[in-house]
C-alpha cells in the first residue's frame, strides 16, 4: 500500500530508518512542521535546549561519545544562526553532526522575509557539506547523503536547510523507505573497533607501494623516536594497534589535547602533552628527536609553537586520513594516507622490536610534573582526583575551555579511551555543559563530568534547566577563580598584570542549582572535598558542584605566542610587555 506523507514526515522517518535516535532542537516557525510531525514519531527523542548553540553542542557530545553522527535542528534566521557556534567547533575537531534548519517558503526566499537568512552562505566555510532541499522528492536521499558525509572519511558537519513549504509538501506513494543509497556501515557494522568515535569501514589506506616499509626502516633506524598521537586514533578507534606499536618498539608516547585517552594516561611509555602548556620534559623530547611518528593530527600551532623552530632535527612519518594535512604545516619524509587504525595495520607487520631505552633515559624517566605552582589546599589535581575516584576512574571528562582545561587535560588519570572531551581547534567557551548532556545521552548509566570556568559556565548555564526537564544527569564542576582565568595570565605574564575586563562577578552557585531544583554544593576546603564530591555523585540527576580555587594561579609552563618549544617559561614570568 502507498501513503502519502509530508516532507517533515519523510525527514522523521528517514532518521529513524538511518538509526538516529536522539534530535537536539529548538522550534520555530520555519521549522513548525517539522515538530508537528515530530510527536507521530517516538523513536525519535527530541531535547529542547534553552539555546540553539547548545543544541549544536549537544548533537557534538553525542558524536563524540558515540562514534555515529549527531543531530541539532533549528528554525531559520536567529534559530540558525546560533548554531554556528557549534558547527564551528565541530568542524574543527572533524566531528560529524548534521544541522537541520527551517528555511522561509521558496515563494518567499531572496525577499528578506520574516526570519530569512542564508544560512547555506553563513556556514559554507565551517561545514563539509550544505544543501537546500528543493523539493520534497530529495528529502529521503538528502537525509541518507547528509549522515553519510558527515560520517564519511575526515567526519564533519553538514547542513540541510529545508523551506518551510517543503516540509509541507506532500508525496504520494512514499510506500516504505528505500533501502540506504550507501552503506553508512556504523549502526549495523561489525566493523567498528570498540570504544571508536567513529564507525564505518573506512577505505584503504592510500599509499605509494613500498612506503610501509620505507617508514619500517626510518622507525628501525632512529635514535630519538617518538609517537605523537592525535584526534585521528580516538575517530578511528586505534587504541589496541597504538599500544602494539609503542609496546613493540618503545617509542615513548605524546599525546595532543585531542589525543589524550587514546593511550592509557599512567602507561610507562606515556610522556604527556605536547605544545604551548605541554610539560617541559615532553617538548624537550620533540626539539631533541630524530623521528616523529604523527598519527592523525594536524599539528597546529598550539602544538609546534613557531613552526620554524619546530623539531628541526626530526623526520616525520605522517599518517593522516586527510591527504590535504600532510605537509600542511610540518614537511613530511613519509605520508601514509588513511584511516589511523587500517594504516598501523599494514604498518606493524613490518615493524620489528626494538627498545628505546637510552633514549627514554635521556628523556629524563618520565617525571610528570603534577600540580605545579598551586599552593596547598584545593588545588585542580586534588579535585580532579576526587572525581576520579568517585566515579571509579570510569567517567567521561567534558570540558570547557582555559586554564581549568590545561589542568583537566594534564592532571586527570584517564582510563579508558575517549573519556576526555574538549574543544581543541575552535576553543570554545560554553562548550562543556551541552556537549555533556550529549555525552550523557549516548552513553547512558555512565558518569559524566563537564568541568567549566566561572567564565565559561556562565556562557551556557542555562541548559541545566533542559537537564532538568529531560533527566540528564550530568555532574557539572564549576573552578571558581574570579577571574577569565587564562586571558588573566596572559594579562599578567604579557600585559603588564594589566586584567582590562578579566575579574567576573559569578552569582551563588548553591542558590542558583536550588533554583533549578538540583542539589548543589561550594567546596572551599580540602577537608570537605571528598565526602561532597561523593554526595554530587550519588546524588540521582544533575548536580552543580562550585570549587573555590585560588585566585591567581597560573597554568605552567607555557610557551609565550609566537615562541618556540624550547622556550617554556616555568614560573612567575618577571613582568613582560606584549611583543610589538
Ligand atoms: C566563546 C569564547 N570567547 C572568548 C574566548 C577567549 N578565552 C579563552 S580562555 C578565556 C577565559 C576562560 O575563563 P574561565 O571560563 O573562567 O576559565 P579559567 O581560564 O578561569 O579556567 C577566554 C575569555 C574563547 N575561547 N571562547
Amino acid at each position: 500500500m502507498t501513503e502519502s506523507l509530508t516532507g517533515a514526515q519523510l525527514l522523521c522517518r528517514t532518521l529513524i530508518d538511518e538509526g538516529v535516535d536522539v534530535l537536539f532542537g529548538y522550534p520555530g516557525g520555519a521549522i513548525m512542521p517539522l515538530y508537528h510531525a515530530l510527536p507521530e514519531y517516538p523513536e525519535l527523542r527530541h531535547v529542547l535546549v534553552r539555546h540553539e548553540q547548545a543544541a549544536a553542542h549537544a548533537a557534538d557530545g553525542y558524536a563524540r561519545a558515540s562514534g555515529r553522527a549527531g543531530v541539532c535542528v533549528a528554525t531559520s534566521g536567529p534559530g540558525a544562526t546560533n548554531l554556528v557556534t557549534g558547527l564551528a567547533t565541530a568542524h574543527m575537531d572533524s566531528t560529524p553532526v548534521v544541522a537541520i534548519t527551517g528555511q522561509v517558503a521558496r515563494s518567499m526566499m531572496g525577499r528578506d522575509a520574516f526570519q530569512e537568512t542564508d544560512i547555506i552562505g553563513i556556514t559554507q566555510p565551517i561545514t563539509k557539506h550544505s544543501r537546500l532541499i528543493e523539493d520534497v522528492e530529495e528529502i529521503e536521499e538528502a537525509v541518507r547523503e547528509a549522515l553519510y558525509i558527515a560520517q564519511e572519511g575526515r567526519p564533519g558537519p553538514v547542513l540541510l536547510d529545508v523551506p518551510k513549504d517543503v516540509q509541507n509538501q506532500k508525496l504520494s506513494g512514499a510506500g516504505e523507505p528505500a533501502p540506504s543509497k550507501r552503506a553508512r556501515g556504523q549502526r549495523d557494522s561489525n566493523s567498528t573497533p570498540p570504544g571508536s568515535s567513529r564507525a564505518g569501514t573506512a577505505p584503504l589506506p592510500r599509499c605509494p607501494a613500498g612506503s610501509f616499509e620505507e617508514a619500517a626502516a626510518l622507525i628501525h633506524a632512529a635514535q630519538r623516536p617518538l609517537i605523537m598521537v592525535g584526534h585521528g586514533v580516538v575517530l578511528s578507534g586505534a587504541y589496541a594497534e597504538l599500544r602494539v606499536l609503542a609496546e613493540r618498539t618503545g617509542i615513548p608516547v605524546i599525546t595532543t589535547l585531542l589525543g589524550i585517552s587514546a593511550f592509557p594516561e599512567a602507561h610507562p611509555l606515556h610522556l604527556g602533552m605536547p605544545g604551548m602548556h605541554g610539560e617541559v620534559h615532553v617538548n624537550r623530547a620533540i626539539q631533541q628527536s630524530d623521528l616523529i611518528i604523527g598519527l592523525g593530527l594536524r599539528f597546529d600551532d598550539r602544538v609546534t609553537g613557531n613552526l620554524a623552530g619546530f623539531a628541526r632535527g626530526a623526520k616525520l612519518i605522517h599518517v593522516e586520513l586527510d591527504a590535504s594535512e600532510i605537509g600542511k604545516n610540518v614537511p613530511a619524509a613519509i605520508g601514509l594516507v588513511g584511516d589511523v587504525r587500517d594504516v598501523l595495520c599494514r604498518l606493524l607487520p613490518e615493524i620489528a622490536p626494538r627498545s628505546c631505552d637510552a633514549w627514554r633515559q635521556e628523556i629524563g624517566g618520565f617525571t610528570r610534573l603534577r600540580d605545579e605552582n598551586f599552593q596547598a589546599g584545593l588545588s585542580p589535581q586534588a579535585i580532579l582526583d576526587a572525581i576520579a575516584e568517585s566515579a571509579g576512574g570510569q567517567c567521561t571528562i567534558v570540558s570547557d575551555v582555559g586554564q581549568h582545561q590545561m589542568w583537566v587535560a594534564k592532571l586527570f588519570r584517564y582510563q579508558r579511551p575517549n573519556s576526555h572531551i574538549t574543544s581543541g581547534g575552535l576553543g570554545t567557551m560554553g562548550f562543556a555543559v551541552p556537549a555533556a548532556m550529549g555525552v550523557a545521552l549516548a552513553r547512558p548509566g555512565e558518569p559524566v563530568w563537564a568541568i567549566s570556568g566561572d567564565g565559561g559556565f556562565q556562557m551556557n548555564m542555562q541548559e541545566i534547566a533542559t537537564m532538568v526537564q529531560e533527566g540528564i544527569p550530568v555532574k557539572m564542576a564549576v573552578f571558581n577563580n574570579g577571574y577569565l582565568g587564562m586571558v588573566r595570565q596572559w594579562q599578567q605574564f604579557f600585559h603588564g598584570r594589566r586584567y582590562s575586563a578579566t575579574p567576573i562577578w559569578s552569582p551563588d552557585y548553591v542558590k542558583l542549582a536550588e533554583a533549578y531544583g538540583i542539589a548543589g554544593y561550594r567546596i572551599e576546603s580540602l577537608d570537605e572535598l571528598q565526602d561532597t564530591v561523593a554526595d554530587a555523585s550519588a546524588a540521582p540527576g544533575p548536580a552543580l558542584l562550585e570549587f573555590m580555587i585560588e585566585q591567581e594561579a597560573n597554568v605552567f609552563p607555557m610557551i609565550p605566542p609566537g615562541g618556540s618549544l624550547s622556550e617554556p617559561i616555568e614560573g612567575e614570568p618577571a613582568i613582560r610587555m606584549v611583543p610589538a
